[in-house]
C-alpha cells in the first residue's frame, strides 16, 4: 500500500481515506464551500509557499462573500495549518487545497443555520495543462458557456458552486479536442478560462480583462508586476473575441496552470503559433520568482 497523504481536518491530521465528510453535508448539496489553490515550490532553502498570505486573505474574503459571519480560524491560523500540512507530508513541492465548507444540522441552505468546517489537503501536482504545454502552448476555443454574471454568482469568490460553470466549459473543450476554454462574460467580452486568467500582447503592450467579472487571480497580479518590471505597459481593459485572434501573443496563468502560452484559438493561429518573446520572458521571471531566484522572491515566498 502506498503511503497515504495526510489531510488537515479542523485541526487534526488524518490519512486521506479517513478524511471524509457525511453525505448530508450541505456544502455537497448546494455548492456552499469556498476554496483556495496554492503552490509550494522547491527552492534552495527548502519548500516555500507562493503568496500564502494573499491566498489566505482571499479564502477568508470568499467566505465573507458567500455569507459566513464567523469562521473557526483566522487567516493566519489557516496559513500556519497550510505549512503544517506540507511539513507533515514531507513534500518538497506540492499543491495545497484548503476548503471551508458549510454543514447544517437542519440541512438548511441558509448559511446562518449552519457552521463552517475546514479541511486542507496537499498533493504533488505536475504541470496542470501538461508538461509540454509550458513550452509548446495550448489550443483553446471560445466556450459555448458564458462566464458568471457578477450578480448571479460572485466572481471574486472561489465558491465551489461557481465551478460547475468551469466544469461545463472544461468538459466541452476537452470533448471537442481543445485543451482549455476561453469564457466570455455576459456582455460578450473575454473574461477568463475555466481555471486561469488570460493575457494578450499586441504591438508590445500587454492587455488583460479587468476584474469586474473575473477572479482576482494572484498569479495574474504577480505577472502584471513582473511585466511592468520588465518595462512593459500592462492595460486592464475589455477584450473582444476577435482581438484574441489578431493578438501577437496570448498566455494564460493560474496557480495550477502557472504560465502557459496559447498558440491557437478557434482554429486561428495566434501570432507565430509558438510561444512569443514577451510570454517567454514573463514565464522565465515567474519560474525564477517561485523558485526563490528573483529579487521579489523574499517578499512573496513563505518558507515552510
Ligand atoms: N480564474 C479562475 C476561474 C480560477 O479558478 C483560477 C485559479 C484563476 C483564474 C487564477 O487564479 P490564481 O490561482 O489566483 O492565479 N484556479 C485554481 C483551480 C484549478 C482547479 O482545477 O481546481 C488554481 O489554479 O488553483
Amino acid at each position: 500500500m502506498p503511503k497515504e497523504n495526510l489531510i488537515w481536518m479542523d485541526g487534526e491530521l488524518l490519512e486521506e481515506s479517513r478524511a471524509t465528510v457525511p453525505f448530508l453535508t450541505t456544502a455537497l448539496h448546494y455548492g456552499l464551500g469556498v476554496f483556495e489553490g496554492i503552490r509550494c515550490y522547491h527552492t534552495a532553502r527548502g519548500p516555500a509557499i507562493f503568496r500564502l498570505d494573499e491566498h489566505m486573505q482571499r479564502l477568508v474574503n470568499s467566505a465573507k462573500i458567500l455569507g459566513f459571519r464567523s469562521l473557526p480560524y483566522t487567516a493566519e491560523e489557516l496559513g500556519q495549518a497550510c505549512k503544517q500540512v506540507v511539513k507533515a507530508n514531507g513534500f518538497e513541492a506540492c499543491y495545497i487545497r484548503p476548503l471551508i465548507y458549510h454543514t447544517s444540522a437542519q440541512r438548511s441552505m441558509n448559511i446562518d443555520a449552519g457552521v463552517a468546517k475546514v479541511g486542507i489537503a496537499a498533493w504533488e501536482w505536475g504541470a496542470y495543462l501538461g508538461d509540454e504545454a509550458l513550452e509548446s502552448g495550448v489550443r483553446m476555443h471560445v466556450s459555448s458557456f458564458t462566464r458568471h454574471h457578477p450578480n448571479v454568482m460572485m466572481t471574486k469568490a472561489k465558491v465551489t458552486g461557481n465551478y460547475a460553470n468551469s466544469s461545463l466549459a472544461k468538459t466541452e473543450s476537452v470533448r471537442l479536442g481543445f485543451d482549455e476554454a476561453v469564457m466570455l462574460d455576459p456582455q460578450g467580452f473575454v473574461a477568463e478560462c475555466s481555471g486561469e486568467n488570460l493575457f494578450i500582447v499586441r504591438d508590445g503592450v500587454i492587455y488583460t480583462p479587468g476584474t469586474p467579472t473575473v477572479l482576482e487571480g494572484i498569479t495574474r497580479d504577480a505577472l502584471m508586476e513582473l511585466a511592468a518590471g520588465l518595462g512593459h505597459r500592462v492595460v486592464e481593459t475589455q477584450i473582444s473575441r476577435d482581438q484574441l485572434y489578431i493578438a501577437d501573443e496570448c498566455f494564460v496563468c493560474g496557480t495550477a496552470a502557472e504560465v502557459v502560452p496559447v498558440t491557437e484559438i478557434d482554429f486561428r493561429v495566434i501570432g507565430s503559433g509558438k510561444m512569443g518573446p514577451i510570454t517567454r520572458a514573463i514565464q522565465k521571471e515567474f519560474f525564477a520568482l517561485v523558485h526563490g531566484e528573483h529579487a521579489r522572491s523574499a517578499e512573496w515566498l513563505d518558507y515552510v
